[in-house]
Order: C-alpha cells, then sequence, then structure tokens
C-alpha cells in the first residue's frame, strides 16, 4: 500500500525528451502515487492498478488543478547583510554596474555588511526570501556564499543556508563561491587570495561538507581565465563539482572553459560564442538564464538562445537572487521574462525551473520531473494551462505544496 495518492489533477510530468511534440510531458487526470517520499506511480487516474482507498493510505483530490514538479532556483546568492538601494539610485543617475564595482561598491559593500551580520540576523533575512520564493512553488534552491570572501564569513553563509534547509524542509544545493571578488584586505593581489581560496577556504569547506559545488566569477571586473582555471584545479582535487559565471558582460571564452572542466552550469551566458555553446553541448553544461539581471542591470546584448537549442545545450532560467543585479524573490516573474525577454516558449521557461535546473544542479536523478523514483516534490497550481505560468506577471496561482511527499503549510 501506498502512503499517498493525489488523483483529479492534470500532470506536468516534464518528462519529456528534447524535441517532443507537447513540452510537458502532459497526462490529463492523472495521479501520483507517494511511498517513503518519493514518486512511486504517475499516469491516467483511469490507468490506477485498483480502487484509490485501498491503493493508498491517503487519498488527495486535487479538484481538477495542475500538478508540476517542484520549482527549482538553481543559481541564487540568497543569504548576504545589507541592501544596495543606494547603488540602484545611482545606477538611475547614469553610473554603470562595472564603475560602481571598480570604484570599491557593488559585491564589496555587501561583503561589509555581511561580515558584519551574525548567523541569526542572515538566517532570519535570508529566510524571509526564501519564504517568499517558496509560496511560488520553489521546493529545491541553490544557495552560494561569496559575500564573505574570508574564512569564517564563508563558512558562515554556508552554514545558514544549510540552516534554512532544516528548518524548512526546502531542499538546499550549497554552493562555495570564493572567488566571488578580490576582498579589500587583497586589493591587488588577486593571486594571494586565490591562495586563500584554494589552499585554506576551499579544503575547510569540503571537510565540513559544506558544498555541494564551486563557482566563480569570470569577468574583466572579477577573475580572468587563468585564475578561474585555479580555482577549478583545486574544486577537482576535492572532488566537488564546478559552475560557472560566465560571460555575462563580455565574452571571456568563460562557457569554453566551463565545459573544459566538465561544468554542471555555466550561467548568465548573455557574450556566449559559437564555439563555447558547442563546448558545452559535448560536455553536457547546462546553459543557466538570469532574466532578472539582465532586466535590472538594462543590458542589450541577449543569450543566445537559438545557438543553444541548435547544439541541444539544455537552458535553465533561475532567479540569481542577489542585492546588487537582481534583487528578485519571484521565479515565476523569471518565467515571465525568459519568455518576453529572451524568446523561450512557455514550455522551454518551464524546463528551465524544473528538468533542466535540477540538471544544472546535478540532480537530475533526484528531482525536475514527475517521474516515478524521484523525490515526491511538487507544485499544484489553480490555472487552466501549464503556459499560465509564464504568461501572467505579479500573480501567484499556487495553491499547494508538496515536499518529500508530505504537503507544506504555506502559511508557515
Ligand atoms: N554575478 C551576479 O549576477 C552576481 N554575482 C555575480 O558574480 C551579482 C553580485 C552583486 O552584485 O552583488
Ligand atoms: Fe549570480
Amino acid at each position: 500500500m501506498w502512503d499517498a495518492l493525489w488523483l483529479n489533477a492534470h500532470l506536468a510530468t516534464m518528462a519529456t525528451e528534447p524535441g517532443a511534440e507537447d513540452g510537458y510531458g502532459t497526462i490529463h487526470d492523472g495521479a501520483i502515487g507517494v511511498e517513503r517520499g518519493r514518486i512511486t506511480w504517475v499516469g491516467r487516474r483511469g490507468d490506477l492498478p485498483g480502487d484509490p482507498r485501498q491503493l493508498a493510505g491517503e487519498v488527495h483530490d486535487c479538484g481538477g488543478r495542475w500538478i508540476t514538479p517542484g520549482l527549482i532556483d538553481c543559481h541564487t546568492h540568497l543569504v548576504y547583510g545589507g541592501d544596495r538601494a543606494s547603488e540602484f539610485a545611482l545606477r538611475l543617475k547614469g553610473a554603470s554596474y562595472e564603475e560602481i564595482a571598480r570604484a570599491g561598491g557593488g559585491i564589496l559593500s555587501t561583503v561589509s555588511a555581511t561580515r558584519a551580520a551574525d548567523e541569526d540576523s542572515l538566517l532570519q533575512s535570508a529566510g524571509r526570501r526564501l519564504a517568499t520564493l517558496r509560496r511560488e512553488g520553489v521546493t529545491t534552491i541553490e544557495i552560494k556564499s561569496g559575500y564573505g570572501l574570508d574564512l569564517d564569513t564563508e563558512l558562515r553563509m554556508l552554514r545558514v543556508a544549510g540552516r534554512l534547509g532544516e528548518q524548512t524542509g526546502v531542499r538546499v544545493s550549497r554552493t562555495y563561491l570564493g572567488a566571488h571578488a578580490i576582498p579589500t584586505e587583497y586589493a591587488g593581489d588577486a593571486d594571494g587570495y586565490l591562495d586563500l581560496v584554494c589552499r585554506q577556504v576551499m579544503p575547510q569547506v569540503a571537510a565540513e561538507g559544506l558544498a555541494d559545488t564551486v563557482d566563480a566569477f569570470g569577468e574583466k571586473i572579477a577573475f580572468s581565465p587563468e585564475q578561474v582555471s585555479r580555482v577549478f584545479e583545486a574544486a577537482r582535487e576535492l572532488s566537488l563539482p564546478v559552475k560557472l559565471h560566465a560571460d555575462q558582460l563580455s565574452d571571456q571564452g568563460g562557457g569554453r572553459l566551463a565545459a573544459a572542466y566538465d561544468a554542471l552550469s555555466a550561467d548568465h551566458v548573455e557574450y556566449v560564442s559559437e564555439a563555447s555553446v558547442q563546448a558545452m553541448a559535448e560536455a553536457g553544461t547546462v546553459a543557466v538564464l538570469l532574466p532578472g539581471a539582465y532586466y535590472f542591470l538594462g543590458e542589450t546584448q541577449l543569450p543566445p538562445v537559438a545557438l543553444f537549442r541548435r547544439h541541444g545545450v539544455p537552458m535553465a532560467v533561475a532567479t540569481d537572487c542577489n542585492p546588487g543585479s537582481a534583487p528578485v524573490t519571484s521565479l515565476l516573474l523569471m518565467l515571465n521574462m525568459a519568455c518576453t525577454l529572451f524568446r523561450l516558449s512557455p514550455e522551454e521557461a518551464l524546463a528551465g525551473v524544473t528538468r533542466n535546473a535540477a540538471q544544472a544542479l546535478g540532480l537530475a536523478e533526484e528531482c525536475g520531473r514527475l517521474s516515478p523514483g524521484l523525490a515526491a516534490d511538487f507544485a499544484l497550481w489553480s490555472i487552466a494551462v501549464p503556459a499560465e505560468l509564464s504568461y501572467r506577471i505579479g500573480f501567484n496561482p499556487c495553491s499547494g505544496i508538496v515536499q518529500a511527499g508530505r504537503p507544506v503549510d504555506m502559511a508557515g
């Protein structure tokens, strides 16, 4: 007997092959059986192997709503101190993101605020952002460090990310982003700082099991390809998979560099070249599109979506939630922007926050699809068709979340 059965719902299983005619993997009038937190059966209600009451201890009637896999926000900087509202005002007066960063503002101003914040206050502020994301159906989130840049604060950020997962039940994937910026105490000495990252902080992060992956910011205003390679070599020694903030503001060959290290994903990728796209396709590196940062920074260079399609690079979509370039806590809004700004189809956008986002986190066999064997993480929606998820703006039709087979109290 199953623990629970969910029926009278339309399913967007997202369990489809690329190029399938129905990109949602739709099952009308479907049912999902759950056992010990995992999906054990998915199909049409009419094909259930028996009477619902005899199949499961609990039967939930979904009243004709839609069910999708729980949404996955695969790129966030959720944990940080302070805010950057005054920098936003400066940008509106004409200062660029790069100018502000070069003048010592930007990421470094958040580093000061984060170093000054204790664990509980970081937990509280990030917890509010997580609650907002979760109300829109998010059941898995990636959270990066990178606003500490010293041993204590980087470890503190990653511990906070872990506690967020423990407190809420949301699945949290943690990323060590030591190579985010050069802290002021190492100004002019990038290599000295990278010694700290590679020889001290990263080994300790690995020893304490505080991160699942390692990320770096490859950019003219951040780290060069050679410096990124150093970080990736250190990650390889510790058996930590990598990902890269790649080619966001200029083409640094970031896509190719990420692919050379079998990166799970290359993120932003507005300026990525076709050679890089090809290398990503061969390495199975996911392109993570971040339309909120593109929008908020007023960028004009579009990511090469047609090239990703042509070469078969899976596209994910995420918030990039951070105080500087994307103060975003709505993944549904990112679906809309991925469609309106980047011209993804609604099917591609939803795949970008489910199946492909799971792949970007190395969790393809764990979540992101409604398939037997995967975690029973799903979201219920009061919608008529799944395209509504990307069509509406500022409207939240999420009417329930199930995490590891258990209904979640949406108020909590
Ligand atoms: N790229 C981003 O989008 C964020 N970090 C990065 O490397 C922005 C970080 C910030 O401005 O605080
Ligand atoms: Fe980012």
